[in-house]
């Protein structure tokens, strides 16, 4: 395997030696006496120091070919753990693992030291980090831009079947793998007016009696698979500009730096735990700016070390926005353009709209970001006065285009009714506009974004989704990864589609055998895990039918607890009725504040509750929540899942990646004909996949004509009704019968996500999968079609994609002199 071709490179000893001193210095200790997570630290540095000369050459040789560096601007990177990760992509996991053997230490349990750094909240969070990944591996140029927040995302605890939020300290014992650059620090200015002066006839517009905070940047490396190439990650710090100055007996100036020191403090602290959702907080666009501003900042400058022509910036820096969150660069460009470098605004917009491009991730009108001009204006006063002018200039052409049509410029106007519209904003300044999947692109073509399709259609395109197989089959799996490498060699690692060759073993019986064993194993891992966690004994023979993602009402987790209510009733009442051990398991954090997505948790558990422990249902179903799911569980989730549960309302899920690492790891899709789920069907063949529900079409339907009546279902379907009637007569919360009332009335009311409408759609489709898995042999083929159909989720085809069509990307090899 790749892993053994480095271990050459490797000198075990003096890596050896290194822990042991590294402990040391740092712990003033001898091994012995260390601690596991002061272990973790001493073993992360070690790994550090392979991983800085191969740093420092790959931005020796992007400085030398002065390439063309794509920005990932993103609030949110999910990197989860770095350590393993990070031994994978050096190939020096397998060799490292037996240099802790000899020193008595267990490499899995040294990783499980470490925190996952969690910031971000779902796929949207998750795709930026394995885009890094890809990037990496593939030699392309690349910087993530983001928030060094303090605390990432909340840690879930359940109490009483209740979420609770705990604060993630995640570097409270430090984080070994960062280097703090200050000296690229820069300012970043809020609030106060502008003032015009007048220089050798040119206005130049200068913000005065601002705030600032001093950004300081965090770089974590991110390592490509065994090709010596390693890219930044660059988190912002806050600091204070101003220190205080205590024998300063100036009141005003006193007050000024507490106030900075205040400033300074809260924009970095927290992440927003929002998935999908729009909050409208002040703190929220003073986040996006701070890391907007310096990241610009920071990469202009960057930009004329090597060029003396600003007007070639589009030759070398793309800067791709992650989502509407830092749309604000598009203005930010603008200001550096105009302000700092003098240009007029007619090359400052050509400069900037050959430079940033927009990928958007939902159509969710909750999810739209819309500030007030109010607040936008006063928090970024010389950045509104651009974004007035964008908006002015952008609509004077929509009339060009479309005479006398006031529609189009109540659809398309980046100011309207009050408020600055981020993702029109962002159209406006970007040369390039993706959607994440086919189906979602459509979407946006013919309905959400149609408008700004037809004034420019060359400017929209479609870069489905991947997630990288290093770390979610290499690293998550290594009993299947082996497995495969055994079969077909290991190109699968850097070019996913060769585990298409796996098809010539799907029917041969001994490899079934062994693919099944695999998952069985994983399945034993699991079980371990839950018992650990959860205290609850799981048979790793049943099927394990798995819903792990953000908990939102779109993905309808309610519409799976709903029906494993139904099968409960149908054991309890139907004594013909039988079904194949299923053990259902959900792992989903609430955002803080959502209050009905935090019951629909507690529904679960008293669910839970009460199946679990009736024991005249012989064990046939269990349900089990898997407390705080992230990224390092979730690795051992997906290894261990026989089906794949993708039930959204269809339309609503832009993409899914969750769905694409079950697809790798031999799960069979249950889902809907949405978001990436549609591609899923065409590389497995919809024979290998339980589809059910209304299509796309229909649900868009249903919606222009004002929705459905789901007390047509009520009344009609007696099992439906028997389920929703349990949710108000205490059958799952005896306590208090009224608990659930709120689901009872939103799915009798409205039913927006068309839960009831899907129902027996749903329930016919688990019957499939519960008639499917009992062929042993029909089941083993299924899942391995789909491992070896999963080629194309790779994040490395995606990254290939953005690379080739809309960033314009070189590859660069990096070798090391040794
Ligand atoms: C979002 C979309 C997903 C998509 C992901 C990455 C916002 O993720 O809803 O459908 O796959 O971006 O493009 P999530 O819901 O997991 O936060």
């Amino acid at each position: 395997m790749n892993q053994m071709k480095m271990l050459a490179d490797f000198d075990k000893e003096g890596f050896k030696k290194e822990v042991i001193t590294n402990v040391k210095t740092l712990f003033r200790k001898p091994i012995e006496e260390a601690t596991p997570q002061q272990v973790f630290q001493a073993v992360s540095y070690a790994v550090k120091d392979d991983i800085i000369d191969r740093w420092i050459a790959t931005h020796k040789e992007y400085e030398k070919k002065n390439v063309k560096t794509v920005y990932y601007l993103s609030m949110e990177f999910l990197m989860g753990r770095a350590l393993g990760n990070n031994l994978i992509n050096l190939t020096y996991y397998d060799a490292v693992k037996e240099a802790l053997d000899e020193l008595g230490f267990d490499l899995n349990f040294i990783e499980d030291q470490e925190p996952d750094a969690a910031l971000g909240n779902g796929g949207l969070g998750r795709l930026a980090a394995c885009f890094l990944d890809s990037l990496a591996t593939l030699g392309y140029p690349a910087y993530g831009c983001g928030i060094r927040y303090k605390y990432g995302m909340f840690k879930q605890g359940i109490k009483d079947g209740y979420q609770v939020e705990m604060p993630d300290d995640w570097l409270k014992d430090g984080n070994p793998f960062e280097v703090k650059r200050s000296e690229y620090a820069v300012e970043v200015k809020f609030g106060g007016y502008v003032r015009v002066e007048n220089k050798n006839g040119r206005n130049y517009f200068i913000q005065d009696g601002y705030q600032s905070v001093r950004a300081v940047p965090y770089d974590l490396p991110v390592i490509g698979y065994g090709n010596n190439v390693v890219n930044t990650l660059r988190i912002w710090d806050a600091e204070a500009i101003q220190e205080f100055c205590l024998d300063s007996f100036d009141k005003g100036e006193y007050e000024k730096a507490v106030e900075q020191q205040n400033l300074a403090k809260t924009i970095v602290e927290v992440l927003y735990p929002n998935d999908n959702h729009y909050a409208g907080k002040e703190l929220r666009l003073r986040q996006q700016y701070f890391f907007i501003s310096a990241s610009v900042q920071r990469a202009i400058l960057k930009f004329k070390e090597l060029n003396k022509d600003i007007h070639k910036l589009p030759e070398k820096v793309t800067f791709q926005m992650n989502d509407t969150h830092p749309t604000v660069a598009v203005a930010e460009l603008m200001r550096i353009l105009m302000d700092e470098e003098g240009l007029e605004w007619d090359d400052a917009w050509d400069i900037t709209t050959r430079t940033c491009a927009y990928t958007n991730h939902t159509i969710m009108a909750e999810a739209l970001e819309k500030w007030p001009i109010e607040l936008f204006s006063r928090l970024l006063p010389r950045i509104y006065q651009i974004v007035e002018e964008i908006n002015r200039r952008f609509v004077l052409k929509i009339q060009e285009m479309y005479p006398g049509n006031q529609d189009k410029v109540k659809n398309m106007a980046v100011l309207y009714d009050g408020q600055v519209k981020m993702a029109h904003l962002a159209i406006a300044g970007s040369y390039s506009v993706n959607g994440v999947a086919a189906l979602h692109t459509k979407i946006l073509e013919e309905r959400e974004l149609k408008d700004f399709y037809e004034m420019r259609p060359e400017q929209f395109n479609n870069k489905t989704n991947g997630i990288t197989q290093r770390r979610f089959l290499l690293h998550a799996n290594p009993l299947l990864a082996n497995w495969i490498t055994d079969k077909i060699g290991d190109e699968w690692i850097t070019n996913l589609s060769h585990l298409k060759k796996l098809k010539v073993y799907v029917n041969d019986e001994k490899c079934q055998h062994e693919f099944m064993n695999i998952k069985y194993q994983n399945k034993i891992r699991l079980a371990k895990y839950i018992k650990e966690h959860n205290n609850v004994d799981v048979d790793p023979r049943s099927i394990f039918d798995v819903q792990v993602k953000r908990l939102h009402e779109y993905k309808r987790q309610l519409l799976n607890i709903l029906h494993v209510m139904h099968l409960y009733n149908r054991l309890k009442t139907e004594p013909e009725f039988d079904m194949y051990p299923r053990t259902f398991i959900f792992g989903a954090k609430a955002s803080a504040g959502y209050k009905r997505a935090k019951l629909i948790i507690k529904l679960i558990n008293s669910v839970a509750d009460v199946v679990n422990n009736d024991a005249s249902i012989e064990g046939k179903i269990k349900v089990v929540f898997i407390e705080n799911y992230r990224v390092s569980n979730a690795e051992i989730i997906f290894a261990a899942a026989d089906v794949s549960e993708q039930i959204s309302t269809a339309s609503r899920e832009a993409s899914g990646t969750g769905n694409m690492k079950f697809m790798l790891n031999g799960a069979p899709t249950l889902g809907t004909m949405d978001g990436a789920n549609v591609e899923i069907v065409e590389e497995v063949g919809i024979e290998n996949a339980f589809i059910f529900g209304l299509s796309a079409e229909e649900v868009m339907k249903y919606e222009r004509e004002g929705g459905y009546n789901p007390m047509d279902i009520y009344n009609n379907n007696q099992a439906v009704r028997r389920v929703l009637t349990q949710l108000i007569d205490g059958t799952y919360a005896p306590d208090d019968p009224d608990r659930f009332r709120d689901l009872y009335d939103s799915l009798t009311k409205e039913d927006v996500y068309f839960i009831l409408k899907d129902f027996d759609s749903y329930a016919e489709a688990q019957q499939k999968v519960d008639k499917a898995y009992q062929d042993e042999k029909g089941w083993a083929k299924m899942a391995m079609l789909n491992t070896a159909c999963a080629g194309k989720f790779s994040s490395d085809r995606t990254i290939e994609e953005y690379a080739k069509e809309i960033w314009k990307l070189k590859k660069v090899k990096v070798s090391l002199d040794k």
